[in-house]
């Protein structure tokens, strides 16, 4: 689809995670993770609206293998809420695996959520935490703040981009995902997964050439 979209006033570009520990040599790289930073920062001047988010996990979080005696990172445990892939020790508060990319350059910035904080719940989505019911509070400042469409961009697709879109469009957003302004991790089949899902929920997909 070649088709030109927006920006309009009250979009919103959403930057999932773009974070030292998903880009190469972090503990948690995304394949070409920091590939996305040159096609943010030039998107980003097209829209009004920017908002960032940060995985922010308290040390010993239960998403991190090492909290689970005998599991290795990237097998599945079965948690309070459901299942929860175990991670590596990642974007621990404070560390510099947590801090921006550095040429990540978005200093108009509106909003930086922090997710991920609470000890014993993920968050992947920049809505709700991994339970499906916490909120982070994002929606109701979406509302508040009259922002519209939601165009997401970030790592990783398959996991926080993934599920943030689809809370998007439960929460009732028109939902835009910038397909070369994410990288995945892409466990398993989960990248495929995560496009049907997508578009099954009616998430548009397009590519940044596309926009403005
Ligand atoms: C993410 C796994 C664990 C992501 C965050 O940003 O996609 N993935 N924490
Ligand atoms: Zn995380």
């Amino acid at each position: 689809m070649t088709e030109r979209i927006g920006p309009e006033d009250d979009d919103l570009l959403l930057v999932i995670d773009v974070q030292n520990d998903f880009c190469g040599g972090g503990a948690l790289a995304v394949p070409e993770g920091e590939a996305v930073v040159p096609v943010i920062n030039a998107l980003a001047g097209r829209f009004g609206h920017i908002v960032l988010t940060q995985d922010w996990h308290p040390a010993g979080h239960l998403s991190f293998a090492s909290s689970h005696p005998g599991r290795q990172p990237f097998e599945t445990a079965e948690l309070g809420y459901g299942p929860q892939v175990l991670w590596p020790d990642h974007c621990v508060q404070g560390t510099q695996g947590a801090a921006f990319h550095a040429e990540l350059a978005l200093p108009q910035a509106e909003l930086v959520l922090r997710k991920g904080f609470r000890p014993a719940i993920d968050s992947y989505s920049a809505f709700f935490e991994n339970d499906q019911k916490t909120p982070t509070g994002l929606g109701g400042y979406l509302r508040e703040r009259g922002l519209g469409r939601v165009f997401l961009c970030g790592l990783a697709t398959d996991f926080c981009v993934q599920f943030s879109a689809l809370d998007a469009r439960r929460l009732g957003f028109e939902t835009v995902l910038i397909e070369d302004a994410c990288r995945a991790i892409d466990l398993e089949g989960s990248l495929a997964a995560a496009r049907a899902g997508m578009a099954e929920a009616g998430v548009l997909t397009v590519t940044a050439g596309q926009i403005g």
